[in-house]
């Protein structure tokens, strides 16, 4: 067996109420398990020092459109003239632009891509991530997304939980035709889906310009008998009663929310069904105001923060930047951030017994910032702090092997 203990002055633990303590002392790694967190030195083990850096549970992004062809650069400015993101997803543009691209890939192309960001996932200290399809839209396409979230969750270090979200937009075959969409996922790609094990979750873009309420209850329906958790994109940019659905239909999320009711905000809470904010988006998206997350918090919501990673409303990998619009954007605190991005993300994506806390029985996924103390990684913005990120027990990201040290004349600097 594989023992060894991470010491550091600053480990991010979470209690059983989901109080973070910032602990002094060790890690103790077995295999692929957390073992124990101890303030005394465990006996004869090899010690990885991190005293002066600050340790969190590895970082889990619950909210990503992680595999998808091309960019939307066209799309800024525009967006910059007073274009809405539902006037260009009007007119053909937005996600139909990308399923357009998506289509026409090959699946090396689209794995490739999606492998990339992984990489940059994981350099800034995300273990696990959730992907969504919905950028085919089609059967085949639809298929070949899910099937690259499977294979990349095989080869490479940042685990994936994988969403079929066909009810992301309405193609444009279809366009006059809703009713023959929903009926091809209800009865092709769903089932498909289902009986190869390539989603355990179900999502809906409920909005509009995307799928009314009435359609998305006949897809939780249908979605909930074959087994599917329920997540849905509710009241993004227009309020349209997201919120209370999710809530009646009990769902593991509720994502965006940021039209979201005082009703819809009271009935998730009572659902227990977590929110998972995407404050990067309402950034990204111009909007002048965020989730209100203080006062999901206060109705006594989990409240999670993911990226929402996508080629439109929010082109970034990177949690560390959801961190500073969280904190400045939100107000929210570094507690509230870390247990959003660690604990309640974990319950976001059904996976809090094994990962989101550093606690003994816990998969032993880790980030080592470069930083002296927890409020240090949002203070200092707009840089990555990880230093090392330990996966299932493994260093699968080091700083210094990618450091690269300025020399000139052949002196180190
Ligand atoms: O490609 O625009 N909101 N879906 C719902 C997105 C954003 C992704 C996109
Ligand atoms: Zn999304």
């Amino acid at each position: 067996m594989n023992r060894y203990t991470v010491k550091s002055r600053n480990i991010c633990s979470f209690d059983d109420n989901g109080k973070m303590r910032v602990i002094d002392g060790f890690i103790v790694i077995g295999d692929d398990k957390i073992e124990d967190v101890t303030a005394r030195v465990p006996d004869g083990l090899d010690i990885l020092d991190a005293s002066d850096m600050t340790v969190t549970p590895g970082l889990i992004d619950a909210h990503t459109h992680l595999v998808h062809a091309g960019s939307r650069e066209n799309e800024m400015s525009m967006k910059q003239n007073g274009v809405s993101y539902l006037e260009i997803l009007k007119n053909g543009g937005g996600i139909l632009s990308t399923v357009n691209k998506t289509r026409a890939a090959s699946k090396d192309e689209l794995k490739a891509k999606a492998l990339k960001s992984l990489d940059i996932m994981l350099s800034h200290g995300t273990t696990t991530v959730e992907a969504k399809s919905g950028y085919g839209l089609d059967f085949e396409t639809e298929i070949k997304q899910l099937e690259i979230a499977r294979e990349l969750n095989d080869c490479h270090p940042v685990s994936i939980v994988s969403t079929y979200m066909g009810a992301h937009a309405i193609p444009a075959e279809y366009r006059e035709n809703r009713r023959g969409y929903v009926d091809l996922m209800i009865n092709k790609v769903m089932p498909y889906t289902a009986e190869n094990g390539l989603a355990e979750f179900f999502d809906v873009f409920c909005e509009d310009g995307a799928f009314t309420l009435d359609e998305t209850v006949e897809l939780f329906e249908a979605a909930q008998k074959l087994g599917f958790g329920l997540k849905l994109h509710a009241d993004e940019i227009v309020p349209m009663g997201g919120a209370e659905l999710a809530a009646r239909f009990a769902a593991a999320s509720a994502e965006h929310l940021l039209a979201a009711s005082d009703a819809g905000i009271a009935v998730l809470a009572e659902a227990g069904v977590t929110a998972v904010l995407l404050p990067a988006t309402a950034f990204y998206l111009m909007k002048g105001h965020y989730a209100r997350a203080r006062e999901m918090i206060k109705a006594g919501m989990r409240v999670a923060l993911a990226t929402d990673y996508n080629p439109g409303s929010c082109p970034t990998e990177n949690m560390q930047a959801v961190m500073t619009f969280a904190a400045f954007g939100m107000g929210l605190t570094t507690e509230e951030i870390l247990r959003g991005m660690t604990l309640n993300a974990a319950y976001a994506i059904n996976r809090q017994k094994s990962i989101g806390n550093i606690k003994a029985g816990m998969n032993a996924d880790l980030v080592i910032f470069d930083a002296p103390n927890p409020d240090y990684i949002i203070y200092h913005f707009g840089i990555n702090h990880v230093d090392m990120v330990i996966k299932n027990g493994k260093t699968v990201f080091n700083h210094k092997n990618h450091k690269k040290t300025q020399k000139k004349d052949g002196k180190l600097c």
